[in-house]
């Protein structure tokens, strides 16, 4: 499906489950620009963050700021929820750097115990919403926490796509100074790693349509070539934040667009190759704690493992167009 305008009012609404790093910032701004595109196509009701990478008290304020520079009728909320194995920290200041953003020193501050907490905004979301679809770039334990407390809401979702896992390439833990050697694997990726009981609950005890976006895909985007193609379209307040946020990472080699990718299986399906349906499990306990295996008892989930003509340079321009024109 492509998305376009529409006269009757939202079809749908798009939550955002962000943890808070770059990307996931990148990602809520290219839902708030697509959903101004497509004049409403979608209700962008919130973003509800986990504390799992980033630090969380920047990462909220970097949110509040955001949607209020760019005029987004969005609410925002922090989880209460916890993982179990936090990310490394490299990562996770990425969030106070986006909280220092020279475009975003105009905004005021914020009453943080004022604000709803993340579960309780999402559930409240969930109730009101019609048809939900479910942008998660983070780790499952804000949405499986929400749906362990309000299981009447599961049925409120009709699509979850998820940024996680690596299925036929190695994953991404490898390099965490924080955590002994001996508990890290070759097959684990982050989102997943970070806490597979809340995957392995959502994998159990849902039965909506959950879309995966591995490091397979995702390997494949270069945020410095999708810039070359951005900067060459006219510059937008969305297309200029997102350009400020990639700043921030241009020298880490191996950053790529996982989260964004995720975004775009909603907002730019075209540029994907069709997903390969699979049934998965997770693997719990160390030696391979975090993998994701294929196994006929697992849960079925539609993976998107390729760009279209295995070229992300269409991905780059169909992001780069949403943000501008
Ligand atoms: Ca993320």
């Amino acid at each position: 499906m492509v998305l376009g305008p529409l006269l009757l009012g939202a079809m749908f609404s798009i939550i955002h489950s962000s943890d808070g790093g770059v990307d996931d910032f990148a990602t809520t701004v290219l839902i708030a620009a697509a959903q101004e595109k497509t004049k409403h196509v979608f209700d962008f009701p919130g973003v509800v963050i986990t504390n799992a990478d980033c630090e969380p008290i920047s990462a909220l304020s970097a949110y509040l700021k955001t949607t209020k520079f760019l005029n987004m009728d969005t609410q925002v909320g922090l989880s209460s929820s916890r993982v179990w194995i936090q990310f490394p920290w490299q990562w996770r200041l990425h969030s106070n750097a986006i909280d220092q953003l020279p475009c975003l020193s105009q905004t005021t501050n914020y009453d943080f115990l004022s604000l709803p907490e993340g579960n309780h905004l999402l559930a409240n979301m969930l109730m009101k919403a019609g048809e939900v679809k479910i942008v998660a770039t983070g780790p499952l334990t804000t949405i499986a926490d929400t749906f362990k407390a309000h299981p009447e809401l599961i049925t409120k979702v009709s699509e979850l796509h998820w940024m996680g896992g690596a299925i036929d390439i190695p994953g991404n833990i490898l390099d965490s100074p924080e955590i002994p050697k001996e508990l890290l694997n070759e097959k684990a990726e982050w989102n997943v790693f970070c806490d597979v009981e809340a995957a392995d609950w959502i994998f159990k005890n849902t039965s909506f349509a959950l879309y995966l976006y591995p490091l397979d895909i995702s390997e494949k985007t270069i945020p410095k070539d999708f810039m070359k193609i951005l900067r060459n379209k006219k510059a937008t307040i969305y297309s200029k934040y997102i350009a400020d946020c990639y700043k921030i990472v241009e020298n880490v080699e191996l950053y790529r667009m996982w989260d964004v990718v995720a975004a775009a299986g909603i907002l730019c399906p075209e540029v994907l190759e069709s997903p390969i349906r699979e049934k998965l499990r997770l693997e719990i306990g160390f030696k391979e704690h975090g993998a994701l295996v294929k196994d006929d008892q697992g849960r079925e989930v539609f993976i998107y493992k390729e760009f279209k003509d295995n070229e992300p340079r269409n991905f780059y321009e169909a992001v780069a167009n949403l943000l501008t024109e």
